[in-house]
């Protein structure tokens, strides 16, 4: 048995149980994971047993438990440093938080109107002028990054990182929905998509067996 355990929702809805676990996959540590089925009448009661939120993800590390998934982003970056997880430098550090949390806090425009769905496939669907505003400040949030701070490798801030974990499930929506991006922000998602934790990630979830039938359409 690992010495880390992480508890998530399936992995093809859930879009916070996949920064986690991707963010977890990229420190190389080997973990245990439990999948709780989202959606279903003993969901609540099954996570509430791990996580005291009773929302998913949670990741066990001995006897400590970290909820939210930007706080488990924070734990693995401070627990394994040669992860990397955060960028060295202190500027790059405090915008890679800064958009983290922007991600973490915000686009309820986009994460309403086109839940993620990975292995789904759909077109004209879901875009309001709110999430095209989401979509254009993202790009923007991508587009800076990338200039500012993406010089040494083709992820936000050079290297792989937490920053890309926070994004991934946005990669993965605009994968699904088919939404036309700028060829910088095109480039950068199909980056963080072939991304071994990712690849690895989409596998899964592709060959989950749950059907949560309001996130199909
Ligand atoms: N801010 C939290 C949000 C977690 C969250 O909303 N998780 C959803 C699944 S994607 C959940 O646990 N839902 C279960 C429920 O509400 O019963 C995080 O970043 O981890």
């Amino acid at each position: 048995m690992a010495e880390l355990t992480l508890i998530v929702g399936n992995k093809n809805y859930s879009s916070w149980s996949m920064r986690a676990w991707v963010a977890l996959k990229a420190t190389g540590q080997a973990f245990d994971e439990e999948v709780i089925p989202l959606d279903e009448p003993t969901t609540k009661a099954a996570i509430l047993k791990h996580s005291p939120s009773g929302r998913v993800p949670a990741l066990k590390h001995r006897d400590l438990v970290v909820w939210d998934s930007l706080a488990i982003c924070e734990y693995l970056a401070e627990t394994f440093p040669e992860a990397r997880l955060w960028p060295a430098e202190k500027n790059a550090r405090a915008i890679a938080r800064s958009v983290s949390a922007e991600m973490h806090a915000g686009f309820a425009a986009l994460r309403s109107h086109l839940p993620m769905n990975v292995r789904a496939s759909y077109s004209n669907r879901g875009v309001t002028p709110e999430v095209q505003a989401d979509i254009l400040r993202i790009q923007a949030i991508w587009h800076d990054c990338r200039r500012r701070f993406g010089g040494e490798g083709p992820f936000l801030f050079g290297e792989f990182g937490a920053a890309d974990c926070m994004f991934a499930p946005v990669v993965s929506r605009f994968r699904t929905y088919k939404i036309e991006l700028e060829a910088e922000s095109q480039a950068y998602a199909d980056a963080v998509w072939a991304h071994p934790a990712v690849q690895e990630y989409v596998t899964a979830a592709t060959n989950e067996p749950w059907i949560i039938e309001k996130y199909e359409f």
